[in-house]
């Protein structure tokens, strides 16, 4: 057998909660294949170092038979340098007082910076990954500031959303979850975001004929989805981590292997798919091809109501990025 060179994998906010459920998947082979080394340049800014350096040492301790090296740095320069790809998960939270278009400059700046070290630093074919929030428009931020590396590179995170909703069914259907699919969470990661349970199959049915009561499906199952979020930080005093994590390794391992039989929701570039305003970085329905290209699944039908709940998940991302942009001085 052949010895695999190693992935690297930079990773902001890796002495956060999420970074902390994230590393050890990622170094124990979950992301990659149990077969694939890998190389973690884990970020963080100043006040997160010492942090970082226990998160290390814990790595460290688990005697990885796949980590090739660990970089831990505050430098942007070197935290992407020679990178495959880049898991930005590190934001600034909003706090009391601040207003969204205040949190959208203040992590606006971050990205920019982010976007512009990974364009100057990291591979040509670095792919990058957004989850820290408001995770849509932080990556449009940070591929408007990579002008050298292909739009087609860059990702925000719904794949929790479409774990969640995907629950959610599973259990009012009383079946297992993995007998849901085709599950596409439109828009934005927000909770204007639209779980499309019309195309949804459970088992080999619509999902629409498993469920029959539309009421609970646009009343209930929608804004469950869209509050879940909220939901664990009430029941747990802290936002959603491992399942986090766990999206993060789902998103990317389906973004490098051929999807069969289904999609997966990934915010991509809208090229206009499906009425979305071109250049956002919106939630479609996304499959690869065996060579580990990725497309728009084509064909999905729509109706009224499913056409009104992403045209307006669309809309708030159009206002982000037009608040966000004023406060950066960036034109569409
Ligand atoms: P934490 O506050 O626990 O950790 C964030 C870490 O990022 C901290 O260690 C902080 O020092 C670091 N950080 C802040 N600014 C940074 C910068 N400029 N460069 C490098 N590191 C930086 O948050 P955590 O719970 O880990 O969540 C991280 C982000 O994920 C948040 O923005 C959160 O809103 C977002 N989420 C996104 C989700 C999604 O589905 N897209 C779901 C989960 C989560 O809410």
């Amino acid at each position: 057998m052949t010895k695999k060179d190693p992935i690297r994998v930079a990773i902001t906010g890796a002495a956060g909660n999420i970074g902390y459920a994230l590393l050890f998947r990622i170094a124990s082979g979950q992301m990659f294949g149990t077969d694939q080394p890998v190389a973690l340049n884990l970020i963080e800014i100043e006040p997160g170092m010492n942090a970082l350096r226990g998160v290390a040492m814990e790595l460290d301790d688990c005697a990885f038979p796949l980590i090739t090296e660990i970089v831990q740095t505050s430098d942007l320069s070197v935290g992407f340098r020679d990178a495959d790809w880049a898991l930005l998960v590190g934001s600034v939270p909003r706090k009391k007082g601040m207003e969204r278009s205040d949190l959208l400059s203040i992590n606006g700046k971050i990205f920019v910076e982010q976007g512009q070290a990974i364009n100057n630093n990291a591979k040509r074919t670095c792919r990058t990954l957004v989850v820290g929030n408001p995770c849509n428009t932080n990556c449009l931020i940070a591929m408007n500031s990579a002008p050298d590396i292909p739009n087609e590179q860059f990702f925000a995170m719904t794949r929790l959303d479409e774990n969640r909703a995907k629950t959610q069914l599973a259990q009012k259907a009383g079946v297992p979850v993995k007998e849901v699919a085709d599950l596409c969470v439109w828009g934005n990661h927000s909770p204007t975001m639209f779980p499309d349970f019309y195309n949804t199959r459970i088992g080999r049915k619509k999902a629409t004929e498993v469920i029959t009561d539309e009421a609970w499906l646009k009343e209930t199952f929608v804004p469950t989805v869209g509050q879940r979020g909220k939901a664990i930080i009430d029941a747990r005093g802290a936002s959603s981590a491992a399942s986090a994590a766990n999206a993060v390794v789902d998103n990317v391992r389906d973004l490098i292997k051929p999807t069969h039989g289904t999609f997966h929701s990934v915010c991509v570039v809208s090229k206009g798919e499906y009425g979305t305003p071109p250049g956002i970085i919106t939630s479609l329905p996304i499959k690869v091809d065996a060579i580990g290209n990725w497309r728009v699944v084509e064909g999905i039908k729509h109706n009224d109501y499913a056409k009104a709940q992403i045209a307006a998940s669309n809309d708030e991302l159009l206002e982000e990025r037009k608040m966000a942009f004023a406060g950066l001085g960036m034109s569409v």
